[in-house]
């Protein structure tokens, strides 16, 4: 079990005391019933004390972006390494509060303007490259736009609705950005290998989830997004090794990734940012049966406020 702040463990426990005495009251109160119908009554409380568990997590994970943003800033020690995982346990519940960082991803939704026909093409270029970069295949990428762009004409290795027709699927693209992440599963050549990635423990390849986002503001963090889209960017392998050690000791600012490669972040300027304020918080509740809830909340983050855009229970 990892270690509980004392704020976060004073939630949690007034959250578990507040529970139990519910469920006692609830208890007492139906004791003459049968008992099925008690069972039936706490398993559907589980469920809520799950779900406001879950809504916990989500605050825990504001708190840790929020923490991180002030220590990266101001501190040399500070772990920079993201995404942020938290475990914690109560009462036989097991926790699981991850937080990502969405502005160290490529957002495909923003490869498209607000107006008619806009495009932005250096986030295209990084996207089109990323791809070759990591081996997915051409196809899911080209997909992946006609999904969102408002045409019906599939790009060389696309897909427009007569494909989709045509697999007997019962769905087409909706030609609107994507809304979720897992959204992109229905496209055309998404397996969940693809996107989840396969085993760790076999160091096999880390899934498209890790690199897309689909509510950041286009921007990429060059201080927190991998390696891998550093190259899309175009710099080299030793700039990247160096930009890697380099963010390690403290955030890089435009002057330091000038040095670097003058040439790669002038053409990528307009994608590229030093800060991040888009964040996923997923919160995964598991009870002792295997039941699980999950929460994942999109936040925009920045030094005055914390706000939910979106938020979807799972
Ligand atoms: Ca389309």
């Amino acid at each position: 079990m990892k270690k509980i702040s004392k704020k976060n463990r004073g939630i949690v426990l007034v959250f578990v005391l507040v529970v139990v005495l519910a469920m006692s009251t609830m208890v007492l109160f139906f004791q003459n019933r049968t008992r099925g119908y008690i069972d039936v009554l706490s398993a559907s409380s589980r469920f809520q004390n799950m779900d406001s568990l879950a809504e916990i997590g989500i605050e825990i994970g504001k708190e840790i972006i929020a923490i991180q943003q002030s220590l990266e800033t101001s501190s040399i020690s500070a772990d920079r390494i993201w995404p942020k995982e938290k475990i914690y346990e109560a009462e036989g519940m097991n926790l699981h509060v991850t937080v990502e960082d969405e502005n160290g991803k490529i957002n495909p939704n923003r490869i498209f303007g607000e107006e008619k026909g806009e495009i932005n093409g250096v986030l295209q270029n990084i996207y089109n490259v990323f791809f070759a970069v990591t081996g997915y295949p051409e196809t899911l990428r080209d997909s992946m736009l006609d999904w969102i762009d408002e045409d019906d004409i599939p790009r060389q290795n696309g897909a427009e609705s007569f494909h989709y027709r045509t697999e007997g699927l019962p769905y087409t693209p909706p030609n609107r950005k994507f809304y979720t992440a897992e959204e992109i599963l229905l496209v055309r050549d998404c397996t969940e290998e693809i996107f989840y990635g396969k085993d760790e423990d076999e160091e096999e390849k880390k899934g498209l989830v890790n690199f897309v986002s689909i509510i950041s503001d286009g921007k990429i963090n060059v201080n927190r997004c991998s390696p891998e889209i550093l190259n899309a960017m175009g710099f080299t392998s030793a700039n990247v090794e160096r930009i890697l050690a380099e963010r390690e000791g403290k955030p890089l600012a435009e002057r330091d990734i000038m040095s670097i490669n003058r040439e790669a972040y002038t053409r990528n300027r307009n994608a590229i940012s030093f800060k991040s304020s888009y964040y996923c918080i997923s919160s995964k509740v598991t009870d002792r049966e295997g039941r699980e809830k999950m929460i994942k909340a999109y936040i925009r983050s920045d030094d005055k406020k914390t706000d939910i855009l979106r938020w979807t229970m799972i």
